[in-house]
């Protein structure tokens, strides 16, 4: 009997394609020989991936050719098409924005009035100006769209940043966020009760791993008369573990922190007693 698999999209190649593999092999799914494929499986989990241009995945997953799939926002609001997102991933994190060439002031959305708008984002482009009550030309271009001003092809562009380095050596300068984007986990809507559960798998396991990126594993030696001002930093998952040291009047205390409080934590135990701290990366969490 042939065994349903949930068939995953993700970027062929490109800047989704690394993260998308290794949130994949982090929740312990394994692929059989991934290089130069279109599509392969997994010995070790129901799964089936197919390898796409990210612009295709949203249709792929609205058609159910593929039950889920892995894509930024910014493509997934252009595309506009009918899927469910199941989790935000966290990575390829960008905006789309507006920019201008440097020495422009730019007052504001009614500044863009009559302008003509280099973008690979038409639909979210409009979407934006609808909002914003400003009529402008929208030029569609697939790629190397900051260097349309600069051949006066447009007056301003609507592109991806991250870290606004392309923009700053074509002379542009960001003015306004239209979206903020990272990449999400998406799934057709009418996937049948074995897909589900399948998923529901995946997610599990996606959740692990996120939450294990989140906090970080801490040992220290602890002498017994200041335990009590230790253990009071240490919430852990339950309460901290405290074991015995060899040396007699020592304990040694396991617990975990949080990252966002990591380095106040750190501080604190330090103050309270605390010697030998170790942090170690803690590479799935489930509570
Ligand atoms: O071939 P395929 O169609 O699959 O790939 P692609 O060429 O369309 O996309 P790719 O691989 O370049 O990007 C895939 C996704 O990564 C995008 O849809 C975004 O969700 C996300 N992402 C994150 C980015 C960036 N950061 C990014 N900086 N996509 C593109 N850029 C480009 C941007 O267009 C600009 O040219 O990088 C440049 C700006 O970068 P900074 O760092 O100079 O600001
Ligand atoms: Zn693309």
């Amino acid at each position: 009997m042939s065994q349903v698999k949930l068939k995953i999209a993700i970027q062929k190649s490109g800047r989704l394609y690394d993260d998308s593999i290794k949130l994949l092999n982090e929740c312990g799914i394994e692929l059989r020989n991934v290089k130069d494929r279109l599509k392969t499986e997994s010995d070790n989990f129901p799964m089936e991936i197919f390898f796409l241009r990210d612009d295709d995945i949203p249709q792929y997953v609205e058609d159910g050719v593929a039950d889920i799939g892995i894509v930024g926002e910014n493509v997934l609001f252009e595309k506009n098409k009918k899927v469910e997102i199941v989790e935000k991933l966290g990575f390829s994190k960008c905006r789309l924005s507006i920019a201008v060439p440097r020495n422009e002031t730019y007052d504001g959305p009614a500044y863009l009035q009559g302008k003509r708008i280099a973008t690979s984002y038409p639909f979210l482009v409009n979407q934006f100006l609808e909002k914003e009550g400003i009529q402008a030309e929208i030029h569609e271009i697939s790629g190397s769209v900051e260097i349309a001003p600069g051949i006066g092809l447009a007056d301003v562009v609507a592109d991806l940043v991250s870290s606004g380095s392309t923009l700053f050596m074509n002379g542009l300068k960001e003015v306004a966020a239209i979206l903020q984007s990272q990449a999400v986990l998406i799934r057709n809507s009418g996937m049948d009760e074995v897909k589900l559960q399948i998923l529901n798998k995946l997610l599990f396991r996606i959740s692990a791993v996120k939450k294990s990126k989140r906090n970080k594993y801490v040992l220290l030696n602890a002498p017994n008369d200041r335990l009590d001002q230790i253990i009071a930093q240490l919430p852990g998952m339950k309460s901290p573990t405290v074991l015995p040291l060899a040396e007699t009047g020592w304990s040694s205390v396991h617990s975990v922190i949080n990252e966002d409080e990591f380095w106040d934590k750190i501080e604190a135990l330090k103050a309270a007693g605390a010697q030998g701290i170790l942090v170690v990366p803690i590479e799935k969490m489930i509570v």
